[in-house]
């Protein structure tokens, strides 16, 4: 079939005479189509059975030539799509049952038909809503321990781990997050927007160069550290769970890469978190105790990731045998997490493409105020991050940091 972006109709129509008729519907199903792209990049929809709307659904992920929510003038290559379907198979491997399950890649459509999460919600939106997710950081420790470690110099056969650096090189994608993350907001780049009461820290920012030094070092980390396949997105939009259960989603940005991008991603977002709940937890009791709980689960997720990794480091390692070592992996580890988790907190305020979490909130001087102390986490973990010793040093930072504006 030839390349065209599919609407609702016509993904129902691919659906209809796709090997799912028979698989997942019966062929006298009567399916139903609707639209749910939701995040900056896709087409995405959902294709469900009349008769039974939750078991039997499924959602197909199209990739454009172009980023959605800006148009052809963002050109985005469709191989990504490829490159997302084979890390999600290989992520289904390492973790099942902390990913959707992939039912179809299409080479010429590019598209991708998975599984419909559609008894869990994004996590960004109850996030902002304090909603606590018992599940959540076991479960991303994991999948984190597991992802990164199977991919590895530490598992895996040299020639095989090089060659799978060259199957998923994802060049393009690679650059939006180089300059996005790391350079633009940093630059006085047209495309970023930042609240403008922020003027002075943003300025303050830009003009200090030991920050961008210390941001130029992670930024090469970034391009030139082929340490395991990293999802290379994960925030919390890119995480769908409820009170059971968490799957990751969405490894379109993925390469081989820093384990740390993806561990200071989840740390990171969940920091922001953590700053936004000045304002969507007025109630000074409630707030403490959600903050709370997102400080245990930024624990409890490197906790439960360094304990599995160094158990399958110890119990399947193919190499690299030595416990002096594996203590400096791991310290350099928790120091590269803090780096990037300070990199993409402060992206998200300074540059484009910012979170909900911040931008939720009406009011600029409420905002400010939430976004400030986000910067400073940021530039902290940045700055201090050579300095951790341990994961309560980190969290330390956050609790320890200040807003440089007072709340109104
Ligand atoms: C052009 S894509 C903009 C941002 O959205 C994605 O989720 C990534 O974080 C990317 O940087
Ligand atoms: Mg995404």
């Amino acid at each position: 079939m030839t390349y065209q972006p599919l609407n609702e109709d016509t993904a129902l129509a691919y659906v209809k005479q796709s090997p799912l008729m028979g698989s997942v519907f019966a062929a006298d199903d009567e399916l139903h189509c609707v639209d749910l792209a939701d995040g900056n990049v896709n087409l995405v929809f959902r294709v469900y059975a009349a008769s039974d709307p939750v078991r039997k659904s499924v959602i197909v992920k199209q990739a454009l030539p172009w980023v959605r929510v800006v148009g052809e003038s963002f050109p985005m290559p469709l191989d990504r799509a490829r490159i997302e379907a084979r890390i999600l198979e290989v992520e289904a491997r390492w973790a099942p049952g902390l990913v959707p399950r992939p039912y179809l890649f299409d080479p010429e459509m590019y598209v991708q038909i998975m599984e419909d999460l559609n008894q869990h919600v994004i996590m960004r939106k109850g996030l902002v809503k304090q909603v606590k997710y018992p599940r959540f950081a076991a479960d991303m420790g994991r999948f984190l321990a597991r992802t990164l470690f199977y991919t590895s110099d530490l598992y895996m056969d040299s020639t095989e781990k090089k060659k799978m650096v060259a199957e998923m090189q994802n060049p393009a994608l690679c650059k939006i997050s180089e300059d996005l993350i790391f350079t633009d907001p940093y630059t006085n780049h047209p495309d970023n927007d930042w609240n403008r009461l922020l003027d002075p820290q943003a300025e303050a920012m830009r003009a200090d160069d030991a920050l961008k030094g210390e941001i130029f070092a992670m930024k090469e980390a970034f391009m030139t550290h082929a340490e395991a396949l990293i999802h290379g997105d994960l925030h919390t939009g890119s995480v769908m769970l409820n009170q059971e259960e968490t799957r990751v989603i969405d490894p379109e940005f993925g390469f081989v890469g820093p384990m740390g991008f993806d561990i200071g991603a989840v740390l990171g977002n969940l920091a922001l978190s953590y700053a936004s709940q000045h304002y969507h937890a007025p109630d000074e009791a409630a707030r403490v105790d959600y903050q709370g709980w997102l400080l245990d689960a930024m624990a409890e997720v490197w906790a439960t990731f360094e304990e599995e990794f160094r158990r399958l480091w110890e119990t399947e390692g193919r190499d690299f045998g030595s416990p002096a070592y594996r203590e400096q992996y791991m310290l350099r580890l928790l120091q590269d997490t803090a780096g990037f988790a300070g990199c993409k907190m402060m992206r998200r305020i300074l540059g484009w493409a910012h979170v909900s979490d911040l931008q939720s909130i009406p009011d600029l001087e409420k905002r400010a105020y939430c976004e400030s102390l986000a910067l400073n986490i940021g530039r902290a973990f940045v700055m201090q991050r050579k300095a951790l010793r341990n994961i309560e040093d980190l969290l330390a930072i956050v609790r320890e940091a200040k807003s440089s504006f007072t709340y109104a």
